[in-house]
């Protein structure tokens, strides 16, 4: 069967929510009323959903834009917060963590089980000499141990670092010399597929380079053998030998919890800070909202890596806050086979998912009879995050994972928002595949032209957000210069000229209001074409190649032309069993091209389309466009370091030798 044509602006279908869910729906739509009355009274009563250990005296102070603090004079621990009140509360033997390794192994962590790990690490972190205000960093696989690392260093002050367990020794060092982080947590490796990935080397490269950090705790996984130096000292050894004793100090609201650093578009990272009751309060509220997240019987699956935000903020402390059970998966998702994710769903009797467009496509691609070959009754809600996901995409999920009935919440949100800011609450809003469709409560998203001005319904422009929330990232580690500069330099108060008096935020995405109202993302702003005086988004090109039936994933980037200023040229993966040898690859391509000039328009149609089987992605999934316009420019590669799997690169530059 193959789904109606979807053209972004044209897309008219609408999924209201289920009766039943709606119904005994967690929010209703008297939150966005309620927001609108008083946005500071309605995050005030979110912040009450944690127990603090000192009351605010201030919701938000904004007398210093656009540097926030919220809950002023407010003191909690967010560790306290995740654990201790659910123990106190009589729900320790409640699952926190079912926990799947990826040859197979499984452990089950109970909240109990985990607020004494959880202690452990604090005193053992302590007995290191790790203080309040120390950063410690952390680099490791999805294990529990990942979990209760961060924990730990909230339950005494200290602010993480996690780096993503794939990035390189230099990467590592740049982030450890950045934070100037004082002990670094590791393992000797994890599971990849079907491989022990070994990390401890690497971070011994890095930490050769990094003078601040006094120690290194390392979690036994694999059991390969690692060398050992006299910083080294192992978690089973230390960690697990500590007392299960301790008590909780309470700090105040805007300590800061963590860094987590994002790659953006230029070379230097920059270090995100997050800090402790704001961020703690919309992650919790969101998760609750946006997830409809019922602790008592939900069984949630989030399945991105620890490394990245959303790992941060839907896996350990927005579902833990709320006192939830959910599964956490070590490894890939076709180790050792294709229907690993399914098989988990069933396993566990997984009720909510949350996974990235580039899984749903990557999973369309391998085809439709695998999760047919599993139950996935247990499903009742489904959730996109990481990039815009198109409407064939979404129509898929709902298809095949979502047995044609199940809600999608596609989450607009980034490392510098902390929590999610734009999507369907999936009790009231009737759903668009493809859009996030709406502000949640409490949030003021708003797109502006290229003055600053909001769009009319039906206009696109630049995504803004034009108030304070309470997760928001509060500077770039050490350049507070760069923080302004980056996100508040573009439109309003902070931009030269006319900007007006109201601090804006520039979030770098575009994006759409259609004729409803609703936002649709339409990828970075970098990213946007201009052909032939046109601005065309890669998002809808990419969209349209992808409502073709023979085509799983694509992407699409604007090229130097010398007629058009820009033309566009399209990669994209052709479905399973797709014939692409000799002619029915040149027919495909031609029938792509006028596929897209039917679906958007002849401005839109590719100069050019590749079929490749892969793409290059950054490790968290996201498409690099950059290295596309690298081949589509002939030009040598730039920077790779960030690609997730570097073979791809040639692959594709091979196919390019075929003349296509
Ligand atoms: C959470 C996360 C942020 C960027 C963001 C945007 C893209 C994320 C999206 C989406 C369209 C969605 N993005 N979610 N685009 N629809 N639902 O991914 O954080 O890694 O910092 O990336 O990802 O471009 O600006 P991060």
């Amino acid at each position: 069967m193959s789904e109606a044509l979807a053209n972004l602006l044209n897309e008219t279908r609408q999924f209201p929510p289920p009766a039943e869910l709606a119904a005994d729906a967690n929010v209703t739509a008297e939150a966005y009323a309620e927001a609108e009355a008083d946005r500071l009274a309605f995050w005030e009563r979110q912040a009450g959903r944690l127990a603090w250990a000192r009351q605010w005296d201030q919701v938000l102070d904004w007398s210093n834009p656009p540097f926030a603090k919220w809950f002023v004079g407010g003191q909690l621990n967010v560790a306290y917060n995740c654990l201790d009140r659910h123990v106190e509360a009589g729900r320790g033997d409640k699952v926190a963590i079912h926990w799947e390794g990826e040859p197979g192994d499984t452990r089950t962590i109970t909240y109990a089980d985990l607020h004494r790990m959880t202690c452990q690490a604090a005193n053992a972190l302590t007995d290191l000499g790790v203080v309040a205000g120390d950063r410690v960093a952390i680099y490791m696989p999805m294990v529990p141990e990942a979990a209760v690392a961060m924990l730990a260093c909230a339950r005494i002050g200290a602010t993480h670092s996690v780096v993503f367990g794939g990035f390189s020794a230099e990467s590592l060092t740049n982030r450890i010399q950045d934070a100037s982080a004082k002990v670094v947590i590791t393992a000797d490796g994890g599971y990849r597929r079907g491989k022990p990935s070994a990390l401890k080397p690497t971070v011994d490269e890095a930490v050769a380079n990094c003078p601040s950090v006094e120690h290194v705790l390392v979690v036994r996984r694999t059991g390969e053998s690692v060398d050992w130096s006299q910083r080294d000292h192992w978690w089973h050894e230390t960690v697990e030998q500590a007392s299960t004793e301790h008590t909780a100090e309470a700090f105040d609201a805007e300590h800061p919890l963590f860094i987590l650093y994002t790659s953006g578009t230029t070379a230097r990272p920059k270090g995100i800070l997050h800090t402790t009751g704001g961020y703690l309060t919309q992650t919790s509220y969101t998760s609750h909202a946006v997830f409809d997240l019922k602790p008592e019987t939900d069984v949630y699956w989030c399945t991105a890596d620890i490394g990245w935000v959303t790992g941060h903020s839907y896996i350990v402390y927005g579902p833990l806050s709320n006192g939830a059970t959910q599964v956490m998966y070590e490894g890939t998702p076709d180790t050792p086979h294709k229907g690993r994710f399914w098989e988990i769903v069933d396993r566990y009797g997984v009720t909510i998912l949350y996974t990235a467009p580039t899984l749903i496509r990557t999973m369309m691609k391998w085809g439709d009879d695998i999760p047919a070959e599993y139950s996935l009754s247990t499903l009742r809600l489904l959730g996109s995050v990481g990039e815009p996901i198109n409407p064939e995409a979404w129509m898929w999920y709902r298809q095949h994972v979502g047995r044609g009935e199940l809600p999608i919440v596609d989450t607009w949100w980034q490392t510098e928002t902390g929590s999610i800011m734009i999507s369907p609450l999936p009790g009231v809003t009737a759903a668009k595949p493809g859009s996030a469709m709406t502000p949640l409560p409490g949030i003021s998203a708003d797109v502006v032209d290229d003055q600053g001005q909001s769009v009319p319904n039906g206009g696109g422009g630049y995504l803004v957000l034009r108030e304070p929330w309470p997760s928001m990232l509060r500077t770039i580690w050490g350049d507070d210069n760069r923080f302004i500069e980056t996100y508040w330099s573009r439109f309003g108060a902070g931009a030269s000229g006319t900007g007006g008096d109201e601090w804006i935020y520039f979030a770098g995405d575009g994006a759409k209001k259609d004729d409803d109202g609703h936002v649709w993302l339409l990828g970075r702003v970098d990213d946007v074409m201009l052909v032939s005086g046109h601005n065309i988004s890669t998002t809808e090109v990419e969209s349209a190649l992808v409502s073709h039936p023979s085509v799983a994933e694509a992407a699409v980037v604007g090229a130097t032309d010398p007629t058009a200023g820009q033309a566009i040229v399209a990669f994209a993966i052709p479905r399973g069993s797709t014939d692409i040898s000799g002619e029915a690859g040149e027919q495909l391509i031609a029938d792509l091209r006028n596929h897209v000039a039917k679906t958007l328009g002849p401005i839109a149609k590719p100069r050019q389309i590749m079929l490749v089987p892969e793409l290059p992605k950054t490790r968290s999934g996201k498409i690099m466009r950059r290295l596309l316009r690298d081949v589509a420019e002939n030009r040598s590669l730039g920077d790779v370091t960030t690609l997730q799997d570097s073979s791809v690169m040639e692959l594709i530059a091979s196919g390019m030798g075929g003349g296509k």
